[in-house]
């Protein structure tokens, strides 16, 4: 029989996936039950909602120690740095993303964890593979420090597996779009920051292409993602830490066209920079077939449906003052 979670620990926790991560898990495992961390402090409401501890995940005494006092048996690790943020300094972005996954797989493998989550990225693809309806198993060579670390990573957690038999998951998310906590540094934030200057402004300046098609999900498919993947019966799984997942893809024009539905007067203008070339080495279209199949994914929301929430719960946050500058 499975070994069950009872108590978890979340690297990353403030971050854009984190902070919301964190409200699922206590919702599902019980607010004392999940210690959640990250190298700085989280706004009050997350921070003060149940355990929290600041945590280098580079630092693999400290976590350890957290680990054996908190007494967990699952972490979810999310502390990473992006690819925008990974290209300005390639040798923090190793450092944080390979040792700390190291570190944490280290941790799970001397302990015997029931098991961990490590989020991988469309970012694993590259200039060879295919981009549209880009395979499962596929070329992989990326051309980001990010993406690099994220191949490495999905090949090291996918090495436990086999070697030691840790319960290591993880998906190759899209381009996540939420409302709670602005992106961290990735090429796709432009797909979140175009809604928040959408109602604060109507205009916006897009920092890629307008015909640069991109695949996306929104984060409750990203929450129910995440919490389905680690629910999944291992015996089912032939993929571990490498599923190919998707809600939906559009392009920077096809988006803005679908938030004119609702603010008519919104202007775009594009002045692409740097992360033009890192999007442009990406996929436009994901298969996720795989993940379909081995555990039952399925996305909720498409375009449409999540341009509506999006605005809908940014227009309340301004109505309550809370949408910031
Ligand atoms: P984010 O940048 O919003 O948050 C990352 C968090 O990690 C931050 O709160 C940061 O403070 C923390 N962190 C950085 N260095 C750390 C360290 N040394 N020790 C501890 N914490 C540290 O990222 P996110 O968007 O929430 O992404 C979470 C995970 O999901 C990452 O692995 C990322 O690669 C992956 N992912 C995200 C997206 C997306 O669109 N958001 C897409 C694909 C994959
Ligand atoms: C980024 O753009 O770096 C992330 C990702 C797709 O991994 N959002």
């Amino acid at each position: 029989m499975a070994k069950e979670t009872k108590r978890v620990l979340m690297t990353g926790a403030a971050g854009q996936i984190g902070s919301e991560l964190a409200e699922a898990l206590r919702k599902k495992y019980g607010r004392d039950n999940v210690l959640v961390t990250d190298l700085v402090r989280p706004p009050a409401a997350l921070a003060e909602a149940g355990p929290f501890e600041l945590a280098d995940v580079t630092d693999r005494a400290a976590l350890d120690g957290l680990i054996a006092r908190f007494g967990a048996d699952t972490i979810y690790h999310l502390a990473a740095l992006l690819s925008a943020t990974g290209e300005k300094n390639p040798q923090k972005a190793w450092a944080v993303n390979m040792n700390g996954l190291h570190n944490v797989l280290e941790i799970g493998r001397a302990r015997g964890l029931v098991r961990i989550f490590s989020p991988s990225s469309i970012a694993v693809f590259g200039p060879a593979t295919p981009r549209e309806m880009t395979p499962q198993d596929t070329v992989l060579s990326p051309t980001t420090i990010y993406g690099v670390t994220k191949v490495a990573g999905e090949l090291l957690c996918d090495y436990y597996v086999r070697k030691y038999g840790l319960d290591v998951r993880g998906c190759r998310y899209p381009g996540i779009i939420s409302h709670q906590t602005r992106p961290g540094g990735g090429t796709t934030d432009y797909a979140v920051a175009i809604f928040y200057d959408a109602v604060k402004n109507g205009r916006y300046t897009c920092f890629l292409r307008e015909d640069t098609r991109l695949p996306m999900m929104y984060m409750p498919d990203c929450l129910k993602c995440t919490l389905d993947l680690m629910d999944a019966d291992f015996a089912r799984l032939k993929h571990h830490s490498s599923f190919n997942v998707t809600a939906m893809s559009f392009s920077a024009g096809e988006l803005a066209a679908e938030i004119r539905k609702h603010i008519p007067a919104f202007e775009v203008r594009y002045e692409p920079d740097f992360r033009q070339a890192i999007a442009d080495s990406w996929p436009a279209s994901i298969d996720d077939s795989a993940a379909r199949a081995e555990w039952g994914w399925k996305p909720d929301y498409d375009l449409a449906a999540m341009t509506k929430d999006m605005l809908a719960a940014l227009r309340n946050r301004q109505a309550a003052g809370t949408l910031g500058g």
